[in-house]
Formats: structure tokens, sequence, C-alpha cells
């Protein structure tokens, strides 16, 4: 349960990869490349579409697309961008992160403004926001619609740019019943990845005007991504597409469940409510020691050797995830497990 990029491709999904029909994709000759790819933005309602390795690739291409070296860009400060991207946006397009403060990773429209530069020669010129749907160190929190339309409010008078990483947009679509999009309308790119929830081993896909990803195709190939037969790999992503979105509401009850077990202990933190999607962040309470990072770690250790997998979460908190490839019978175990665990 430390993630749901774990998942491993089932035989239906090895079937279709195998059956791929394949061609060169850097000349554009991939039939199920482009098949993939129209098939995200026609769900996406976006003109074009290009599929990349990785969520990270996904996202850096987005700002490189965006922006011009010495620019700003305003991201939350628990956002993967800014986390776990290993300072990718000042490497590859030598631009600079703004992160502004959100609550459970969402930041309000009044914050965001408030983080944009004023027109001066000495700083430097803000010009994209990103927002992050569902928020992975949020604990899947999920944008409320009307927070991503006052925030896109905030970029059109500011004549800024607009980037979601909806990595996990299928699960915010999935538990609130919103099409993918009607989120994705108010953005000028999207990004969403294969390789999380919907389980294909690889692959994520930046969506936005066929403009705006002619050029990204561009950064791709001189980022290194530009890869050759991968219908092989388009054809997992597909396969998901088809059959995996739905079924992510099995996921998100197994992660309610999963957090009110944990309440059978008193040794665990955990808001229920908060748990929106497939992931669930929860607290480590006396008598686990006061260090954050030596009680998470122990703790993280110790439940590994007792057959349930965790990662750390934001300071001091440990995350779990749900995804295909763990049962609400195993969940249950699970929970079991850290329910009996007590503190040596
Ligand atoms: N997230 C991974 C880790 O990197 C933390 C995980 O286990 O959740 N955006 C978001 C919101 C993500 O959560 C991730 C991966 C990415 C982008 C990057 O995707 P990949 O790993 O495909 O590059």
């Amino acid at each position: 349960m430390r993630s749901d990029t774990v998942t491993k491709p089932s035989g239906a999904m090895r079937r279709a990869m195998a059956n791929a029909e394949v061609g060169d994709d850097v000349f554009g000759e991939d039939p199920t490349v482009n098949h993939l790819q129209e098939k995200v933005a026609e769900l996406l309602g976006k003109e074009s579409a290009l599929y990349v390795p990785s969520g990270v690739m996904s996202n850096q291409l987005a700002l490189k697309t965006h922006t011009n070296p010495g620019d700003e860009v305003i991201v939350e400060k628990d956002s993967h961008i800014f986390n776990y991207e290993t300072a990718a946006p000042s490497l590859l397009s030598g631009i600079q992160l703004n992160p502004v403060p959100g609550v459970r990773g969402l930041m309000t429209a009044e914050a965001v403004e408030e983080a944009i530069r004023p027109d001066v020669y000495y700083m430097m010129p803000t010009r994209l926001v990103c927002l992050e749907n569902t928020h992975n160190r949020g604990g899947g929190s999920i944008y409320p619609l009307k927070l991503i339309e006052e925030i896109k409010q905030v970029t059109v008078r500011h004549n800024l740019k607009y980037h979601l990483d909806g990595a996990r947009l299928w699960n915010a679509s999935v538990a609130t019943g919103i099409k993918v999009s009607e989120y994705a309308k108010y953005f000028d790119s999207v990004s969403v990845c294969l390789s999380k929830g919907l389980g294909a081993p690889v692959g994520s896909v930046l969506a936005g005007t066929k403009e705006y990803i002619n050029r990204a195709r561009r950064f791709r190939k001189i980022f290194g991504g530009g890869m050759r037969q991968v219908g092989i790999l388009a054809a997992a992503g597909l396969y998901a597409l088809e059959n995996n979105i739905q079924r992510l509401t099995e996921d998100h009850e197994k992660a309610k469940t999963f957090a009110k077990l944990l309440l059978e202990s008193k040794l665990y933190e955990v808001n229920v409510d908060h748990v929106e999607t497939n992931i669930v962040i929860f607290g480590l309470k006396p008598p686990f020691p006061k260090d954050p990072a030596e009680k998470v770690d122990k703790f993280i250790a110790d439940t590994k050797s007792l057959g349930v997998l965790l990662s750390a979460g934001t300071a001091g908190k440990v995350r779990a995830v749900t995804h295909l490839d763990v049962s609400m019978e195993n969940v249950k175990k699970a929970a079991e497990i850290l329910v009996k665990y007590r503190v040596s």
C-alpha cells in the first residue's frame, strides 16, 4: 500500500500489449500511440495530446513549453512538482518555483493572487500557475470546481497560463461524478497518468492546443523522451482507459474502510472525512517518539516486517494508498495488523 504506482499489468493488459500494432513514434507512425493520444485528447476535451514516459516528464514538458528562462511559476507548497521532481524546473527550464501554502494541498485564489509578482524590472515575471488534482501529499484531496474556477479568473486577470498536474484526475472524476473534460476545460495544459490507479506499467499524457503540443513534442525529443515502437506500452494505457477507470471507486471504498479501521487503535490520528479518494494520510500519536522522522522511519520498517508496506507522508505522517492489486480483504488485514501494532 505504499503507492498506486506499484501495480503489475494484468494478464489481459499484457495480452493487449503483445497484440499492439506498432510503428516508429518518433516519425509519428505508431498507430497505437496515435490512438491513445487522440483518445486522451478527446476525453479531456483538448485539441491534441502527447504520450510521454512519466508524470514527471509530462509536468516538466508543460513547464518548459509555457515558460522562458528567468520566469516564475506558482505551485502549492506540498505539490509533486515542488517536492518530488528533483529541482527539474531549474535544471531543465531555468525557472523558479514560488511555493504557496495550501490546506491539504488546495490553494485559495487570494493566496495565488498575492504570490503574483508586480511588473517591475527587478523581479521575475510570474508566467504560470499549477494545481494538482487529486493532491498527493494533501491525502488525495479533490479541488472543488468552484476553486479551480476562482483561480482561473486570477490567471485570466494577470495573463498567466494554467497547468493541471492531473496524475490522479481520474480519481477526482470518479469520486465526484464530474467529467475529466469538465475539470480540464479551465486549464491550458493537463497532465494525466496511466501508471497510477489505472494500473498501466508506464506512461503519462500531456494535453493542450495543437500548437502547444507541437512545441512540447520538440522538447520531449530534447528531454530524451522520443520513443520508437512504443505502441506496445501505449496499448497498456488504452487498456487501462477502457477497463480501469470506473473501478477506482473500489479503491476509494478500500481507503475509507482502512481509515475507519485504524481508528480502532488510539495510536493513530486520521480524519475519515478527509479520505476523499485512494490515499490515507495518518499520524502517529504517543507513545510514538516525538521526533517525526525517527518515528515514521521505524514504524514503516516495523510494519514492513509484519507484511504491510507503507510510505512516509508529510511532516511525520504515514501514507497508505489503495489500488487494484490490493483487495478489500488485504486492506482489512493490513488495518488489523496496524491496530495490533505496539510501540517498542
Ligand atoms: N507520485 C509518486 C511519488 O513520486 C511520490 C507516488 O508514489 O505517489 N504528479 C503526482 C501528483 C504524482 O503523485 C506523481 C508520482 C507524479 C506526478 C510523477 O509521476 P511519475 O512517477 O510517473 O513520474
